[in-house]
């Protein structure tokens, strides 16, 4: 097997690019997507500042090495959600890549660790008001990603969803025939009225390509999977689409571009509902108190019972009973971006 470019010996065959690479080949091949991706669908420009979220997997590690190798002012935000090992193991892999990678090119590294800033995480979330996890995750990091690219004044969030989760995502929404999704489903989420915009720069890249960029380039990445991820429906679409590609490559491709390029065009996107401000928080609600304030003031509730695991007193000073979702190490407003579409819930990847 033989690199197209330089004929030299390739290290990774595309099928669906009927192409292979050598090493250097590829790389070029892929920043060159990213920055196609990014024109394509006007995602940001050269003086934006742009917060990446990482979660320590490939994916939104692999977007920040590259968004920082092409030259764009990149910092990121990681959320310490408090899930066992997991968490602890993902920090580390956050906190090395930056220190190595980011930092001596002048990036920073934001982290908020919800139970230190909100008084609970994701597993205490689960069992007090037995939300699934991944919904109170996925409320959760909406809210800070929004919340610190506002008060920190980003441009834009980017995040490492690639052509195999928006695929997958597609899927689902046609197979629920969920028009008001379908019609949002696009790379780029616009901001405005407190939320920050929110772009997806490896949408023209597999979840194979980036791991083999990630390989190729050094980035090490937490390989095992959020334990709650065990199960998730996406998986079963995301299998389904690989047994297509795999008779019949290009097949993902065709299948999310044609419908950015012909599918959604044909879709109504609904007007946003009017929002007011929360009354706790002060960020954008269609209510009268935002999504996250309401399961934060329900969760506090619940940890403050007797016996009901950790009270107020032994949370992080500052929890304040009165405001729900202010944040306890970080004061100002922000945005609660609970009026986006479901479909975006939870994965950061
Ligand atoms: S981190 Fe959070 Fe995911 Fe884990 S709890 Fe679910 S949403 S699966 S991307
Ligand atoms: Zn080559
Ligand atoms: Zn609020």
């Amino acid at each position: 097997m033989r690199c197209i470019k330089c004929r030299g010996k390739a290290v990774i065959d595309l099928r669906r690019h009927n192409a292979a690479f050598c090493r250097e080949h590829f790389v070029e091949f892929f920043q060159g997507q990213v920055r196609r991706a990014i024109e394509q669908f006007r995602m940001f420009g050269p003086d934006d500042r742009i917060l990446v979220a990482v979660s320590g997997g490939k994916d939104s590690l692999v977007l920040w090495e590259v968004l920082l190798h092409l030259g764009y002012r990149a910092d990121a935000l990681y959320i310490d959600l408090g899930i066992g090992d997991y968490s602890a193991a993902s920090t580390e892999k956050v906190r090395r890549f930056h220190q190595q990678r980011a930092a001596p090119l002048g990036a920073d590294l934001h982290v908020v660790s919800l139970k230190a800033a909100y008084g609970f995480d994701v597993d205490e979330a689960r069992d007090r008001v037995r939300r699934p996890p991944c919904s109170a995750c996925g409320l959760s990091k909406r809210y800070i990603f929004n919340k610190v690219a506002v008060d920190r004044g980003y441009d834009v969030v980017a995040t490492g969803h690639n052509l195999d989760d928006e695929a997958a995502v597609l899927l689902g929404n046609v197979l629920r025939w969920n028009m008001s999704y379908l019609a949002r489903q696009w790379p780029v989420l616009p901001g405005g009225r407190g939320f920050v915009r929110k772009v997806k720069p490896l949408v023209r890249l597999t979840e194979r390509e980036t791991a083999a960029y990630a390989v190729l380039t050094g980035v090490d990445y937490i390989v095992e999977e959020c334990p709650h991820a065990v199960g998730a429906t996406s998986h079963v679409y995301k299998d389904l689409l690989n047994r297509l590609e795999q008779q019949s490559p290009g097949s993902k491709h065709q299948f999310l571009f044609q419908f950015y390029q012909q599918g959604r065009s044909q879709l109504k996107v609904e007007e946003r509902p009017d929002l007011r401000s929360c009354r706790y928080c002060g960020q954008p609600t269609p209510g009268d108190v935002c999504a996250f304030c309401r399961m934060t003031a329900l969760l506090l509730d619940q940890l403050e019972q007797p016996g009901g695991g950790a009270a107020m007193d032994s949370s992080p000073a500052g929890a304040q009973r009165s405001t729900p979702g202010a944040p306890v190490s970080q004061a100002g407003p922000a945005a609660a971006p609970e009026a986006e579409p479901a479909s975006e819930a939870g994965a950061v990847n």
